[in-house]
This record gives structure tokens, sequence and C-alpha cells, in this order.
């Protein structure tokens, strides 16, 4: 039991570190699973400084359909997406895809509601 707990909190020190070597979002406009009434753009801010060549960012409605098709805007460690004015209400998944300068990538997904 107590080899257990060294292991965790091993781990737990470790973590942080990894976090660091790679591009994770900081600020995430809608936040996971907000519920909106209104939203202009996706931003995701990144703890790294991003590649823009090999960065993606797709937005798909509730019929998997993509609702975005400009390419991101990338400025150092934001990334940013315009929406359509005429989107409609319902729940969106915002699939996200970002390589840091150090060359790693990392990528994600996650929803929300505009009501
Ligand atoms: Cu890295």
């Amino acid at each position: 039991m107590r080899l257990f707990a060294f292991v965790v909190c091993f781990v737990a020190l470790q973590s942080p570190q990894l976090a660091l070597a790679h591009a994770k979002p900081q600020v995430q406009s809608p936040t996971a699973n907000a519920i909106v009434s209104e939203v202009k753009e996706i931003r995701l801010q990144f703890s790294e400084r991003l590649e823009p060549a090999f960065c993606t960012l797709t937005v798909f409605n509730a019929e998997g359909q993509k609702v975005v098709l400009d390419k991101p805007q990338i400025n150092d460690k934001t990334l940013v997406v315009p929406l359509p004015d005429n989107l409609a209400k319902g729940r969106y998944t915002v699939k996200w895809s970002v390589v840091s300068v150090d060359g790693h990538r990392t990528k994600s997904s996650y929803q929300f509601v505009l009501k």
C-alpha cells in the first residue's frame, strides 16, 4: 500500500513536466460542455507556440456535417476559426489537431451547445 502511494505521488509529480512539453489548450472559447446563446468563433489558446502549417480545427454539427470551411487563423499560441452567422441551435463538436514548435502533435475534441 505504501508502494502504491509512492507510485501515485511520483506520477503526479512527473505529469506537469510532460504537459509542458506539448501544446495543451489553456483557454477554450466556448469552453467544453458550455451552453451558449451566441458564438462567433472558436478560439483556443495553447501552452506552446504552434506550427501553422500543421494545425487543423473542424467544427461538426449534431448531424456530423462540417460547419466551418475556413482554415484556422493562427497567431503564436492562439488558433481562431470564425463561425457562420446563421449557425443553427444544437450541439457542436470541435475537433482540433496541432503541432507545436517542438514538433509534437496533440489532438482532442470537445462539445458545446448553442441554445
Ligand atoms: Cu512536445
